[in-house]
């Protein structure tokens, strides 16, 4: 049988990330698609939702849609819940993630300098302590989101986490989720894991 295939732009990042690290913690040897932005448009319409990141398996549908690839990959590999009520815990908490990225995403797209640095201060000030504080309020008091191993919904924190903490996205501070320590704390147990760093170290 082939490796699973993972297709979403050459970069280290976002939602093609997300499934990257979570198929790399699940100790997965799949196939890292990496398309250019110039061959988009002509793949977009072959693809699921007309969006990336998306996952071929041999036999199987052609699954869209990121939290879809996540918790499937976490079914099939311990890293999302057995129990429907905490997997739903855990995937509302996914959705969440998802919600920030929505607000932040029309920010992206400002041409004018003045409008999206007012917009990022909005942000600053309301988005990201309501989102840190309500998130802070899910997280368990052991080293991941819930208990002492990690789950996909980790692997989800850390890249939008990791996101704006590196301090490279204009007018955001690197320390706009100091005030929350799990969340904090997750994004550094995450980050330490030893099949992470094997997965960003490699050529
Ligand atoms: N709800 C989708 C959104 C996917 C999405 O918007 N992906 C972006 C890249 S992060 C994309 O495909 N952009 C190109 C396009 O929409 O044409 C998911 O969670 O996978």
């Amino acid at each position: 049988m082939s490796k699973w295939r993972l297709t979403y732009f050459d970069a280290p990042v976002s939602r093609g990330e997300e499934c990257r690290l979570a198929l790399a913690l699940a100790g997965v040897d799949f196939e890292d698609v990496r398309i250019q932005r110039a061959a988009w448009p002509e793949l977009k319409p072959a693809t699921p939702f007309g969006t990336v990141p998306f996952l071929e398996i041999d036999g199987r549908p052609t699954i869209g849609q990121t939290n879809a690839i996540l918790t499937l990959v976490g079914r099939l590999h311990g890293l999302h819940p057995s129990d429907p009520f905490e997997a739903a815990r855990h995937e509302a908490v996914m959705t969440f993630v998802d919600e920030l990225r929505a607000a932040v995403t029309p920010s992206i797209r400002m041409t004018d300098p003045d409008e999206k640095r007012r917009a990022r201060e909005v942000l600053v000030q309301d988005t990201f302590p309501t989102w840190g504080e309500t998130v802070e309020r899910h997280i368990g008091d052991r080293g991941y989101f819930a208990g002492d191993a990690p789950h996909v919904v980790d692997v989800k924190l850390y890249v939008v986490v990791r996101w704006f903490a590196s301090g490279n996205v204009d007018h955001i501070p690197a320390d706009v989720f100091g005030a929350f320590p799990r969340l904090m704390r997750v994004h550094d147990a995450v980050d330490a894991h030893p099949r992470v760093r094997a997965w960003q170290a490699r050529k």
